[in-house]
């Protein structure tokens, strides 16, 4: 039998890794899109498939974590066997900005999910995993962070995100629902949305390089995370759906760097050794030697980073560093990608990214580059 899965969020970064995943193992995969005024598949483009084939592997459908008739309509429709709750308002920074919004959907949103399995009667027959995360330690009160550390969340994207982590918790409990938290640190791609530092930082540094961009201005560089490849990462979100009880697990790589190590880490990817001067808000990057020929808009001293006060957040989350030892035990999961092999992989797509769009620029192409941080 052909198992079906329903992804939320199979847009964004995750979820598009997570659809490939499962359509390579037969999986009949169903993914929840949101209308836009421009296209926003372009991340699954590769694996879209003409919705008039018979044979279509590949679904999508509109909708919104907002909507419960919405949801509760798609989940009696597919019946899924199993569903991936990725879909959020995920930029912790923004959910200052929008903290309803950010509520409604990540913890409203999941609410929504899990009622709608147990009012359709599916909920012994329907597995849910909920991306959980490490922003729920946020004030850290446990080095490393475990499954049973308790939790200090630090801002409206992680409170919400505690509210979803309880309630499939409570729904496991009350209904015996086979529902799991991830709780996943952060974990990135060339993939990733361009506003997250490590994306804003490899896109940043190969856009100046190649001269499309003047300068990089960061928030908080000191900054600890711990960083895996999200490869790595949708794997185990499927292995926790397929054990004989549901659980939560810790996902993480166990090694922790700076902000500003992955500043160094990407200018070193373009040749180009990077010197750190001044202190807080004065703090620059100096451009101190050049090898190669992957930055040729760069001259030794020219400054490609600043800090920006407007990067700061009102509480931050200063360090977080995962022990993953329980997904090792159980599961047999580790990490494959190193951080440092994940930001090679970045940089590299993205100074191509980069060439491309200055070579049309030499030919009076010139499209406009988005600085959005
Ligand atoms: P992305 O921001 O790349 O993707 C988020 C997805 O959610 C996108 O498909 C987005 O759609 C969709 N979405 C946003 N709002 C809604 C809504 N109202 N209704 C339906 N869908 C919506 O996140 P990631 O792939 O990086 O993360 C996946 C999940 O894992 C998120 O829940 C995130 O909070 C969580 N997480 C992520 C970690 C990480 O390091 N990446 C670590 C721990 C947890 P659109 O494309 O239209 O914007
Ligand atoms: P995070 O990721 O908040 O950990 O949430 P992000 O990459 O946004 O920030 C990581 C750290 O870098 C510092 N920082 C900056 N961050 C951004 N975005 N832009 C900057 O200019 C900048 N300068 C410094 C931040 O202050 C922070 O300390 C991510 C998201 O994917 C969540 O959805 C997920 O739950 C967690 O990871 C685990």
């Amino acid at each position: 039998m052909t198992k079906r899965a329903l992804i939320t969020g199979i847009t964004g970064q995750d979820g598009s890794y997570l659809a490939e995943f499962l359509l390579e193992k037969g999986y009949e995969v169903h993914g929840i899109k949101r209308r836009a005024s421009l296209f926003n598949t372009q991340r699954i483009d590769h694996i879209y498939e003409d919705p008039h084939s018979n044979h279509a592997q590949l679904k999508l459908h509109y909708g919104d974590l907002s909507d419960t008739s919405n949801l509760t309509r798609l989940i009696r429709d597919i019946e899924p066997d199993e569903v991936y709750n990725l879909g959020a308002q995920s930029h912790v920074a923004v959910s200052f900005e929008a903290p309803e919004y950010t509520a409604d959907v990540d913890a409203i949103g999941t609410l929504r999910l899990l009622e709608a399995i147990r009012f359709l009667g599916l909920e012994k027959q329907t597995r849910f995993y909920q991306a959980s995360t490490s922003e729920l330690y946020g004030l850290v009160q446990e080095t490393p962070q475990r499954e049973t550390t308790p939790f200090h969340p630090r801002s409206p994207y992680a409170v919400a995100k505690l509210y979803a982590y309880w309630i499939a918790v409570n729904y496991r409990e009350a209904y015996g629902m086979y529902a799991c938290n991830g709780i996943l640190f952060n974990h990135e791609s060339p993939r990733r949305g361009e506003t997250f530092v490590t994306r804003k930082i490899t896109r940043g540094l190969s856009n100046i390089a190649m001269g499309l961009e003047p300068c990089l201005y960061m928030g908080n560089i000191d900054s600890l995370r711990d960083w895996g490849h999200a490869k790595d990462y949708v794997r185990m979100q499927w292995m926790m759906l397929q054990q004989d009880t549901p659980e939560d697990f810790v996902i993480a790589t166990g090694k922790q760097y700076s902000v500003r190590e992955f500043i160094n880490w990407s200018a070193r990817e373009l040749g180009i050794e990077l010197e750190f001067s001044g202190s807080g808000t004065e703090e620059t990057a100096t451009v101190a030697a050049i090898k190669g020929d992957k930055a040729p808009a760069l001259k030794v001293g020219d400054v490609v980073m600043r800090i920006d006060p407007r990067y700061f957040r009102p509480a931050e989350v200063d360090t977080l560093l995962g022990d993953p030892s329980k997904a090792k035990e159980k599961l047999g999961w580790v990490p494959e990608i190193t951080a440092q092999e994940m930001c090679a992989d970045m940089v590299a797509e993205d100074h191509k990214a980069a060439r491309r769009h200055a070579l049309l620029k030499e030919h009076g192409l010139d499209l406009p580059v988005s600085l959005e941080g």
